[in-house]
């Protein structure tokens, strides 16, 4: 009631309520509302007990956790200088100019990242991350940047996991302040699957920056350059922080008889150097670079720019160990990899393995090679409780040179293709991936066009349609929105262009435009439509909601509700909230600095016949009755 409301008010709880207070916060008799913390986590609870979780589809009642453990740090200790601390000292000409004379080689660790999004669909939650994230920096200051951020981060945090991607950032920042922080941005695109208004990307990275990004990642789904200099000169002229920019990898760079051959590589790479790249980055997003191919471009690419060259994969294949060891003996300054436990697979090369390696190599990263094992103990714990959510890739599979799915996409593209009923048929979903990619004129498939790719495959094996029933019979047929959209021109422009002919098939007469799609978007208007966005959410909801909800309106929205309902939900340990309580089971959630509240959960009675279950829990001792709709 009232008084709950006043005790967890932000405001009074900072210590920060004037006599004033009451009068000037009206909500504080907005009973329903504002429950207190705990009221709104039991919600959840609760529902999650007798419900389940919607995003769960099998929950393997017999499956057994450990508590994950965070190797020991000196907890009281100052943080060991690191990549953070030099970029700060050196300014960014300075840190470019040390980072491309520096000869041992560098790491960029992906498990808070891509890691989780290419074997466990995104699902990684904050408390997972955030629990270890002091351990590590202090542990391994060393480690050249940690990608933590962006790609599709951004609003599986909001969508599934009911989290603000923005506390994500500023929590890991207060833990990590000593190494590098590392975001994906799709340029125009910005973290969606559409172009944005310029001046949204503007802010967006804006705000990224002073919150806690130091290197923005910027690729086109296209290797579209015109759809990234936006991104580039923001970065340079309204931040601090250094602009990566991607060619996006595709094909075999050994072959003659391809348009993405070497001198493609060469001639993006100067012109992304011109544009003001602070570092050049190949995106081998689906892991087609073989060890060849990096022992043809990297020394090539190092000729051809001054820039530092970093290097990211996914190891599909299994062999891109030995690609990062042909790319380091050419001269690549940063490579991408992911803690054992998380790493392989569709996931980045495994970090452990290569810095064992790379002892005796004159390009040696001296790290304490044990205490790195200690966190992959750490995370394989964790990544057993997002079971659910593992693709079934039991190995590494030579297939991805024929179809070219990314791996992020690979690990969403089989439920994806059940959830339509598909299951049985995915064998036949990847071959149609490549006939689409052919058909579409051979793209660069990265988020969002391997998304475009993945539908149109997904819509031909659902309708039994061949390529040649696509090309004959296509002026009848009524292609998914996204493909429509690709078409257009909506995602911008692919080297060589679209094929005429599906071009015609596709747009049935709609003309496309070849120009920069963000140019047909409306600016917005910062104040007014921050106002009006104040208004119809909550007064706390500040400008990085705003950008949040302009990016992702309907997500957003539900977002907010989810958190009107059932409060921070993030501060839940990860088994409870996929999962709710076994009876009996008690968790100890902290829900402020120094804060914390016990939770039990004693039985739940079977459903009356109003369909209403009643959930006894024990809260810091005091007997607590929820009554839950049960939806099955
Ligand atoms: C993303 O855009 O999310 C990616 O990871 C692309 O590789
Ligand atoms: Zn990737």
């Amino acid at each position: 009631g009232f008084l709950e409301n006043v005790i967890n008010h932000p405001v009074f709880y900072r210590g920060e309520a004037t006599v004033n207070f009451i009068n000037d916060h009206p909500e504080l008799f907005d009973m329903p509302r504002r429950l207190n913390r705990g009221t709104r986590l039991l919600n959840y609870i609760g529902h999650m007990s007798v419900n389940g979780n919607p995003n769960i589809k099998k929950v393997d009642k017999s499956k057994k956790f450990r508590e994950p453990k965070v190797p020991v740090y000196d907890r009281l200790g100052d943080y060991p200088k690191g990549s953070r601390d030099r970029l700060h000292e050196l300014g960014r000409e300075g840190f470019v100019n040390w980072l491309r004379e520096e000869k041992k080689i560098q790491f960029t660790d992906t498990t808070f990242r891509d890691a989780h999004q290419s074997l466990l669909a995104t699902r990684m939650r904050t408390i997972d991350m955030l629990k270890v994230a002091e351990s590590y920096a202090k542990n391994h200051p060393e480690v050249f940047s940690v990608e933590m951020w962006g790609g599709a981060t951004f609003d599986v945090c909001m969508r599934f996991l009911h989290e603000n991607p923005w506390d994500r950032l500023k929590l890991l920042r207060e833990a990590m302040p000593n190494i590098l922080f590392q975001m994906l941005l799709r340029g125009s695109n910005a973290v969606g699957y559409k172009a944005y208004p310029d001046n949204l990307i503007e802010k967006f990275i804006e705000k990224s920056a002073e919150n806690g990004i130091d290197i923005f990642r910027i690729f086109d789904s296209l290797n579209w350059i015109e759809a990234m200099k936006v991104s580039i000169r923001t970065v340079r002229e309204r931040t601090d922080s250094l602009a990566e920019a991607c060619i996006c990898y595709t094909g075999d760079v050994t072959h003659t008889d391809t348009k993405y051959n070497l001198q493609y590589y060469l001639d993006m790479a100067k012109q992304l150097e011109d544009e003001g790249a602070h570092i050049l980055a190949i995106k081998d997003m689906a892991g087609l670079l073989k060890p060849s191919g990096a022992a043809l471009l990297i020394p090539a690419l190092k000729k051809a720019v001054d820039i530092p060259i970093h290097l990211h994969t996914h190891d599909t294949s299994s062999i891109q160990a030995a690609t990062y060891l042909e790319a380091i003996a050419g001269g690549v300054d940063v490579v991408d990899v992911a803690i054992s436990s998380m790493s392989g697979l569709t996931s980045q090369p495994n970090f452990n393995s290569l810095l064992a390696a790379m002892e005796g190599n004159e390009r040696e990263q001296k790290m304490d090679l044990h205490s790195l094992n200690n966190f992959a103990v750490y995370w394989e714990d964790v990544r057993e409780l997002y079971y659910p959510f593992e693709s079934g890739l039991k190995a590494g599979t030579a297939e991805v040179y024929d179809h070219e799915i990314p791996g992020g996409q690979y690990s969403n593209l089989r439920p994806q293709a059940a959830s339509l009923g598909l299951e049985d048929k995915f064998e036949l979903v990847k071959k149609n991936y490549a006939a689409v990619n052919k058909l579409f004129g051979d793209l660069v498939k990265v988020t969002p066009s391997s998304k475009v790719v993945g539908d149109m495959a997904l819509f031909m094996t659902a309708n039994n349609l061949t390529v040649e029933d696509v090309l004959e019979r296509g002026h009848t047929l009524s292609f998914p929105e996204s493909v429509h959209s690709l078409f257009k021109g909506e995602l911008g422009q692919p080297f060589g262009g679209f094929p005429g002919k599906i071009s015609e098939i596709i747009l049935k007469g709609d003309k496309p435009f070849t120009d920069r799609p963000n140019k047909h978007l409306e600016p917005i208007d910062f104040t007014k439509e921050f106002k009006a966005f104040q208004k119809e959410f909550d007064e706390y909801c500040d400008e990085l909601d705003f950008l949040s909800y302009s990016l992702y309106p309907k997500v957003f929205t539900d977002f907010y509700h989810a958190w009107q309902e059932y409060g921070e939900i993030w501060r839940l340990p990860t088994k409870a909230f996929f999962y709710g309580l076994d009876d009996s089971e008690e968790i100890f959630v902290e829900i402020g600095k120094g804060k914390a509240i016990i939770i039990k959960k004693l039985y739940t009675t079977p459903t009356d016949e109003k369909g209403i279950s009643k959930v006894y829990f024990e809260m810091n001792g005091q007997t607590r009755v929820l009554e839950v709709k049960d939806i099955h």
